[in-house]
């Protein structure tokens, strides 16, 4: 196990007392030390918006984008350092909203991530408009009349779409949190984690004691191998919300996997002969 003091960082952090974005920093940094890995091992990657700071308040390697945009970038890294355990960490609107077009694809490609979604079904930063999984009929700001579209189910969308690992968790039962991201870094394919994030400025509804009342752990009976049995788990929403691994497959080669030229080593770590690029330069003189 490495020193879990190796992740801090000495910035102050712009959270609101309470969020739960502070027990998910802390999961994140158990669940590194105790997979024995070192700062420069770690990429962090985000979009925008509260979970999208995360990049600055813990000590590895990070990158800030823009809004909805952490996988594309999060792939280039893991494309050209296959030996980087990368890690994106962002909102539910980042992820679901504003990302959806490349969480789809990223599923499809089965890129070697782990994809931490800080959901508090609503827009934190921006002072808690919809997200697309605020619940029907919760009355926002800007939705006084109640949100008037179905939510989304980013569980069942994963494992429709053929995600090989889909995960709950909540940042009240930080254990559990941390056992769920060390099992999704160490899946080679992509793994999601769908983890529910009380906003206790802005969602007045789902708050801690909310989430307390309903989540549960699935246990040992449970198997998380039957796709059918996880599609109707990944519909359980309501006065039972079920936390843990929904769903994972049997691992298959991820996108890195599939690209001989990667096969050797990363990319990062290849001889350059800038020489043998003049040849193709030449066509554009
Ligand atoms: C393309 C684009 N659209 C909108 C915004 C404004 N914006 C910034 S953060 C944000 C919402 C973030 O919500 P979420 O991803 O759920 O993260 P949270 O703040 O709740 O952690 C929005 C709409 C933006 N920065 N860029
Ligand atoms: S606004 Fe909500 S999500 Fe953002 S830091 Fe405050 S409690 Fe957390």
């Amino acid at each position: 196990m490495t020193d879990v003091k190796k992740f801090d960082r000495d910035v102050e952090i712009a959270w609101c007392p309470g969020c739960g974005d502070f027990s998910i920093l802390n999961a994140l940094k158990t669940a590194l030390s105790e997979l024995d890995l070192e700062p420069h091992q770690v990429t962090v990657v985000s979009g925008i918006g509260q979970a999208a700071k995360m990049p600055q308040y813990i000590r590895t390697n990070g990158f800030n984008g823009l809004h909805g945009r952490a996988l594309p970038p999060a792939l280039a890294i893991k494309t050209v350092n296959k030996d980087m355990n990368v890690i994106v960490n962002s909102g539910d609107g980042d992820s679901y909203g504003e990302g959806g077009n490349h969480l789809l694809h990223n599923i499809r490609r089965n890129v070697n991530i782990a994809h931490f979604v800080h959901d508090n079904q609503i827009y934190g930063l921006t002072k808690g408009q919809a997200s697309p999984t605020t619940d029907e009929n919760h009355k926002t700001a800007i939705q006084p009349e109640g949100v008037i579209v179905q939510k989304f189910n980013p569980i069942a969308f994963a494992i429709a779409n053929g995600a090989g690992f889909v995960a709950r968790s909540f940042s009240g039962d930080i254990k559990h949190l941390t056992e769920t991201m060390k099992a999704a870094i160490q899946y080679n394919g992509y793994a999601i984690v769908d983890i529910l994030q009380p906003c206790v400025s802005f969602n007045k509804i789902n708050t801690f004691k909310w989430y307390k009342d309903r989540v549960y752990a699935l246990d040992h009976t449970y198997d998380p191998s039957n796709k059918s049995e996880a599609l109707i788990k990944a519909d359980e929403w309501g006065d039972d919300i079920p936390i843990g691994i929904i769903y994972k497959r049997q691992e298959q080669p991820s996108f890195t996997d599939l690209i001989p030229q990667l096969n050797d080593a990363p990319l990062i770590d290849r001889k350059r002969h800038p020489i043998d690029a003049e040849k193709f330069m030449n066509d554009f003189k």
